[in-house]
């Protein structure tokens, strides 16, 4: 395989399930800083390759992706192994909806229902009320997670598979901001679980105070 090009800085959760990803499959690959304070979206190059000027952007040879989920499912199907990508539509099918249900709800909301808030929303700008909708949103959902989690240690049992990266990208986030969490003892026992895989610790835990607005 040729090297990946990854464009996207370190700090952007989409970018992180990609290094995730990457990292895992063990992928020759560089990095480069895009996006955020170091710019570089918004020139017609860019854009040739990201119509939406967001990261991340991959590039594999002459293949150049944009979405980081599709990014992933890619990776996955490409270099992952029967574990990590199931090619059984249906043993591939159940974990996947857990994928989809952990990247377009679970981290939809904690994401843009409680990080935006907290992290990247001035605090005289901040809606409290929304912010308490928010985070009852995010434990109901986290709550939902911890029972089709069981004794894991991952969603398909004892192997590591793209939907973990999927749904498991954001919960650096969801336990590291400040507020009160529910009672979920198998979800603290998957993250603790992820945060014990080196991939995860260098890709996913990154700190994001540069992005804290006051
Ligand atoms: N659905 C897209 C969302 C991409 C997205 O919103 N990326 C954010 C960073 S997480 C972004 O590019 N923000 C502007 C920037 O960093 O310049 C994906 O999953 O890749």
């Amino acid at each position: 395989m040729t090297k990946l090009k990854i464009h996207g800085r370190a700090t952007s959760s989409n970018v992180q399930a990609v290094m995730w990803t990457v990292a895992e499959l063990g992928l020759d690959h560089e990095r480069l800083d895009v996006g955020g304070a170091f710019g570089g979206t918004d020139t017609d190059a860019y854009r040739a390759l990201n119509p939406m000027g967001l990261v991340p952007t991959v590039q594999d040879g002459d293949i150049t992706l944009f979405e980081s989920c599709a990014i992933v499912r890619y990776l996955a199907a490409r270099y992952g192994d029967e574990k990590f990508w199931p090619r059984d539509p249906g043993a591939r099918a159940m974990l996947d909806q857990w994928a989809e249900w952990g990247k377009g709800t679970f981290t939809r909301t904690v994401v843009y229902e409680v990080f935006w808030t907290l992290i990247r929303t001035r605090k005289v700008d901040r809606d409290l009320n929304a912010l308490a909708a928010g985070i009852e949103n995010a434990s109901r959902l986290a709550k939902l997670l911890d029972q089709r989690l069981g004794s894991g240690p991952y969603l398909a049992g004892d192997n590591l598979t793209f939907a973990d990266i999927i749904t498991g990208h954001v919960l650096f986030r969801y336990y590291s901001l400040e507020f009160k969490r529910v009672d979920t003892p198998n979800l603290d026992a998957y993250y603790d679980a992820l945060t014990k895989r080196p991939a995860y610790a260098e890709h996913v835990m990154v700190d994001y105070s540069s992005l804290k607005v006051e």
